[in-house]
C-alpha cells in the first residue's frame, strides 16, 4: 500500500467512527416511544429521556427497583401529575400532551430528574 492510501484508509476510518459517535451518542440522550415504555427507577430514571407524540396516548409505566424512600413519589408537574410508586409494582401514567416542548420530571423532593420530550 503506499502511503497516501493509508492515509485514505485511515481518514475513512475515522470518518465511520465519528459518524456512528455522531448519530448514536444523539439517540442515546433520548429514547423515543410511541406506544408504551417502561422507566426503571433505580437511582435515577432509566431511559433519563424520552421522546413522544403531541396528542396522543403514551403509557409511562414506571417500575420502582429502588426501595430508597427519595424515589417512592414521582412527580410530573407539568402534566399536574403526583403518583406513588411501590417498589416492584408497575404503575402505568397516561399521558396524552397538548404541547410540544421539553418537560422535566422529579422525585417527590427534586432530587432525581427525568425529561420528556414532546414533538410535533
Ligand atoms: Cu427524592
Amino acid at each position: 500500500m503506499s502511503p497516501d492510501k493509508i492515509i485514505v484508509a485511515i481518514a475513512s476510518i475515522l470518518g465511520v467512527g465519528f459518524t456512528y459517535w455522531f448519530f448514536l451518542g444523539k439517540k442515546e440522550k433520548e429514547v423515543q416511544v410511541s406506544d408504551a415504555v417502561d422507566i426503571i427507577v433505580d437511582g435515577g430514571y432509566t431511559p433519563e429521556a424520552i421522546s413522544i407524540a403531541k396528542g396522543k396516548t403514551t403509557k409511562l409505566n414506571f417500575i420502582r427497583r429502588d426501595p430508597t424512600a427519595c424515589l417512592e413519589e414521582v412527580v410530573l408537574g407539568d402534566f399536574k401529575i403526583r403518583r406513588q410508586l411501590p417498589l416492584n409494582q408497575k404503575v402505568t401514567i397516561e399521558l396524552t400532551p397538548q404541547r410540544s416542548g421539553e418537560f422535566t420530571y422529579s422525585c417527590g423532593m427534586g432530587m432525581y430528574h427525568g425529561k420528556i420530550i414532546v414533538t410535533e
